[in-house]
């Protein structure tokens, strides 16, 4: 586990870039576990679910019924699911991580992400670029994401790309679409999209970055499934709106 310097540099990075990967986050042991119990919950198809089909991204089924129409994205409530999903999304490191960062108490989300993503090799679809604060509504946009690699993550199969610094940059409106992705068609937007970098994570790497770090993910070009575990923290002062659907479930104190 990285000491205290390691974990101001991460954050640095954070800061910096609007991502940075914390390398061998899990060990293998615990990783040979949440694998098994991730893999056991996808084949018994434990509810609640969200389906390809439902959000209709690049290369998704066209329907439920349609062929792959029952492919799955997300394990939804990962941290309710599964208590080792629990404890990781809890684990001591994250907390002083999200404490130092946030300069304060920290909580979990539960609206958004707080689940397991699959990317399934046939009809797993890409996503799109995006900022994810495009799911919350908070008094400030600044909330963390920790995405856990449960395998390997490269741009074959799905892995994340990121644009370093896009954190920091403002955008008028008119440069997303009505579904808040970035559009990849304007000739300003994609200068900016050629800049991104996908890290390659290994198997119990994590990946943390900003709410409004703009990523995407290709499809899955490989033969296995792709597991990832994803959280999302904010500081205690920085609320969820009433009334939002960032306040539609209880959220986990980190401490
Ligand atoms: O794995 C993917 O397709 C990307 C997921 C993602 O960026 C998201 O759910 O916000």
């Amino acid at each position: 586990m990285a000491g205290q310097s390691t974990m101001h540099e991460q954050i640095r990075q954070l800061r910096e870039n609007g991502f940075v990967v914390v390398p061998k986050f899990i060990g293998p042991d615990a990783l040979a576990k949440l694998n098994e119990a991730a893999r056991a919950q996808l084949v018994a198809r434990v509810q609640p679910l969200e389906f390809e089909a439902d959000l209709q991204y690049p290369g998704a089924p066209s329907s439920r019924t349609a062929a792959g129409g029952e492919t799955v994205r997300r394990l939804l409530d990962a941290y309710g699911r599964e208590p080792a999903f629990a404890q990781w999304g809890t684990a001591s490191f994250v907390r002083d991580w999200m404490e130092t960062y946030f300069g304060e108490d920290s909580l979990m989300s539960r609206a958004h992400h707080n689940c397991l993503m699959t990317k399934h090799p046939l009809y797993g679809s890409l996503t799109g670029w995006h900022r994810d604060i495009r799911y919350w509504s908070f008094e400030r946009e600044d909330l963390v994401s920790a995405w856990f690699a449960l395998g390997e993550e490269e741009v074959d199969n799905g892995g994340l790309w990121f644009v370093p610094g896009s954190h920091r940059m403002e955008f008028e409106a008119d440069r997303f679409d009505e579904a808040k992705f970035f559009r990849a068609d304007r000739a300003d937007n994609a200068e900016i999209i050629r800049t991104a970098e996908s890290p390659r994570l290994a198997p119990g790497d994590a990946v943390f970055f900003h709410c409004n770090t703009l990523h995407s993910a290709g499809k899955n070009l490989g033969d296995a499934v792709k597991f990832s575990l994803v959280y999302t923290y904010h500081g205690r002062s920085n609320a969820p709106k009433a009334g939002t659907r960032s306040t539609s479930k209880p959220e986990v104190e980190l401490r």
